[in-house]
């Protein structure tokens, strides 16, 4: 039987910025079957951006990446279902959005890599630190008694 995994979706600056993405994209996360345990929208400040993607720090676009993610409020979810991490990565299609096909939420509402209208875990233990970045265990469907 496949995992009940959980995993961190955001939906970036430049598709909850737009009129009607952010209530599209989660339309179709829950059309996909995936359940919406966390919900809400907020703006990341330097620091919060910083932190989040600290992984990256080394890289030549870390600055401009931080930048566009402090431009506008993200509404950060976390999904649970069964190989939610995959699936929730095959909605949004691949990073860069030149690449993703029509279809895909990077497809349909991304621009290039950097503006790619959303982010998804990686894996069970990104999931995890992530996941508790933006969420405590009392804002999270079914965590308290979970845990
Ligand atoms: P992903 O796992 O799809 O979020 O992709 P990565 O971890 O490789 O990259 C994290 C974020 O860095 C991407 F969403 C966008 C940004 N990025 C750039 O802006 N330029 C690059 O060349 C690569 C990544």
């Amino acid at each position: 039987m496949a995992e009940v995994q959980r995993t961190l979706a955001i939906i970036k600056p430049d598709a909850a910025g737009r009129s009607g993405v952010a209530g599209q994209i989660l339309t179709r996360i829950e059309e996909s079957g995936l359940e919406i345990v966390a919900l809400k929208k907020i703006r990341l400040t330097e620091e919060d951006a910083r932190g989040f993607y600290a992984v990256h720090k080394e890289r030549p676009f870390y600055g401009d990446l931080v930048k566009f993610m402090t431009s506008g409020p993200v509404v950060v979810a976390i999904l649970e279902g069964e190989n939610a991490i995959a699936r929730w990565r095959d909605l949004m299609g691949p990073t860069d959005s030149t690449q993703a096909e029509p279809g895909t939420i990077r497809g349909d509402f991304g621009t290039d890599i950097e503006r790619n209208a959303s982010h998804g875990s990686d894996a069970s233990e990104t999931a995890r630190v992530e996941t508790g970045y933006f969420f405590n265990a009392t804002e999270i469907l079914g965590a308290v008694e979970a845990t």
